[in-house]
């Protein structure tokens, strides 16, 4: 069967915007009454108790919670992604973003600056866990960002290290990502990207899910993945071995 007969397969149109500019959606993954069980789920079990990653509860969730596993294998994700990427596919990292009222911006970055993965291939999925508006710090994108790298260059004393260098890139043409809960959408690992302050008073709660090759090495011991980290066979299968498994848990 080929990667793109799956009842969310992406048409060629969509495959070629997507080559065009760097992202893709927003899509449905499911409706927002089924995200708002899940959200209760993610409130009551996950972020308040610690996970596998020993220096942050949002990341690698998908370790010990199935909800979360679940959540970053839905095939409304991984068979879209798998129209992109091919039959094969590894989910190598979750995390959450959780940006309460007055929360910091995240300046723009390109991901793969920060990631320990070789070759540097990625396509990222973001999914709304709350809903996400302008007002409360949707991520924006910048179309087409995704065909240069760019330099980044340290952001002293906001707790995100790096940005993209502001005198490199041009942000007038950036796109609010606004999402209902349940929806999501899929950027490449050089896509710029970033939120701005969260000027309101809701919560913006959503996760990136990261999908690669089973070609890439994954240094799972590595910042801002962890000594026992275990990523996810998500589609097909990995003849490569390069990286560490582990199924839902
Ligand atoms: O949620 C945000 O504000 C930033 C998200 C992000 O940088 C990412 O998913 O790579």
């Amino acid at each position: 069967m080929k990667a793109n007969q799956n009842s969310y397969a992406l048409s060629r149109a969509e495959v070629d915007f997507f080559v065009e500019n760097g992202y893709l959606g927003p899509y449905t993954a499911m409706p927002p009454a089924e995200m708002a069980q899940i959200r209760a789920e993610i409130e009551t079990k996950v972020l308040t108790t610690d996970g596998p990653n020993p220096r942050s509860r949002d990341q690698s969730r998908h370790m010990d919670q199935p909800v979360i596993f679940d959540l970053a294998t839905h095939p409304a994700i991984i068979d879209r992604i798998a129209c992109l990427l091919g039959p094969d596919l590894v989910v190598w990292a979750t995390n959450f973003w959780n940006k309460a009222p007055g929360g910091a911006e995240i300046p723009w970055h390109q991901d793969i600056n920060f990631w320990p993965i070789e070759p540097p291939l990625n396509t990222s999925a973001w999914i709304a866990i709350d809903e996400v508006t302008v007002e409360n710090s949707c991520v924006q994108i910048i179309p087409g960002s995704h065909r240069e790298s760019l330099p980044h260059i340290k952001n002293t004393g906001k707790g995100f290290g790096k940005m993209a260098d502001p005198a490199s890139f041009e942000a007038a043409g950036a796109i609010n990502m606004e999402l209902k809960p349940g929806e999501f959408f899929i950027f490449s690992e050089r896509t710029l990207h970033r939120s701005s302050k969260n000027t309101s008073d809701k919560r913006r709660l959503g996760m990136s899910v990261r999908v690669t090759l089973p070609i890439v090495h994954v240094n799972q011991d590595s910042s801002p993945l962890h000594e026992g980290h275990t990523a996810i066979i998500a589609k097909g299968k990995d003849v490569m071995g390069f990286n560490r498994y582990a199924g839902r848990p």
